[in-house]
């Protein structure tokens, strides 16, 4: 049976409440998938849209995923008018901006830094983490004094307007993280470049007024990010204690894996939170890509899009959701 086949047949079986666990895993084999290298570029949210074309500038400058995923969300990390990324980020409830960023190559190299604080670029800390250290992650303080003694400058990224934004938020100090606007948008990237590769990138503040210390998946390697460069990658965002309870990123992917096409996957993923946990008051929002190029992306609630670039054509494109406005 091939391998699409089966995970069809596994899912009927699964909705049906038959128990599969371990069938499609021990007998998964290679997708028949060509490997496209046509460069690509795919990234979540509005602000998706300049994070491709920069992303796409470099790959078509000679640059690989790995420098497309990482340049193409610099962009947003620079940018002081997003509220849930690098500088201008919303802080914490007690007005720290603290950033969690993660990267992964085509060759399953990952980096990552959590609770990080005054670095405005946490994604090239994470790249320097992944190809300088022998480690995955650095956090905090640790991650602060690596990055410095790698020439990042320390600088202030509570913006004016973003300390405004505590300041109001104070009056009332309502810690209720819920979906809304400026609770969800951090870039997740997937790039593939014109070797066929892969690789991937995660980026944010985190939720605004979150508790001090509080790290949600975007740095954690197979909740806010995952890439298998035979199969695919995916990356998340929304209220990252769900994707981190499922291991999200990791479980599209590996759907993926086991047959199932970048949508179905992402879709698949959605369901396992929708069965497991309580979702209904969370976004979530998956996006995915398989190595001929092929997209995939579903959300929790309505109003998830993302943003995909091939050639000269970059687009916004809203994704489907289990449960409809
Ligand atoms: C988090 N997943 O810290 C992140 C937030 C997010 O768009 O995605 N914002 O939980």
């Amino acid at each position: 049976m091939s391998t699409r086949r089966k995970f069809l047949k596994n899912s009927l079986a699964a909705t049906a409440g038959v128990g599969l666990v371990g069938a499609a895993c021990a007998e998964a084999e290679p997708a028949v998938v060509i490997r496209s290298n046509t460069p690509k570029a795919l990234s979540t949210w509005v602000h998706g849209l300049e994070a491709n074309e920069e992303a796409m500038r470099v790959m078509n400058e000679g640059g690989h995923a790995l420098d497309g995923v990482e340049k193409g969300v610099m962009v947003v990390e620079a940018d002081p008018k997003g509220s849930s990324v690098g500088l201008g980020g919303l802080p914490d409830r007690d007005g720290n901006v603290t950033l969690d960023a993660c990267i992964m190559d085509h060759e399953g190299n990952a980096g990552s830094v959590c609770f990080l604080q005054n670095i405005k670029h946490p994604i090239a800390v994470a790249r320097k983490v992944m190809e300088e250290t022998p480690h995955v992650l650095l956090a905090g303080e640790g991650a602060k004094r690596f990055a410095i003694a790698q020439g990042f400058a320390e600088e202030n990224l509570l913006t004016e307007s973003s300390k405004k934004a505590w300041e109001d938020w104070l009056k009332s100090a309502a810690y209720n993280p819920i979906i809304n606007v400026e609770n969800h948008d951090t870039i997740g990237m997937i790039c593939q470049d014109a070797k066929g590769n892969l690789s991937g990138s995660c980026t944010t503040s985190g939720l605004a007024y979150k508790m001090h210390g509080r790290v949600g998946d975007s740095p954690i390697i197979g909740a806010g990010l995952f890439v298998d460069n035979d199969y695919g990658a995916a990356v998340a965002t929304g209220m990252g204690e769900l994707m981190m309870k499922t291991l999200g990123s990791f479980l599209v992917v590996e759907l993926m894996r086991q047959g199932a096409n970048a949508q179905e996957a992402c879709e698949a993923a959605i369901q396992r939170i929708v069965d497991k946990l309580d979702y209904k008051s969370f976004q979530v929002g998956y996006l995915a890509m398989d190595i001929a190029g092929n997209t995939g992306a579903y959300a929790i609630h309505p109003g998830f899009n993302y943003a995909e670039m091939v050639g000269e054509k970059n687009e916004l494109i809203d994704a489907k959701s289990y449960l409809n406005g």
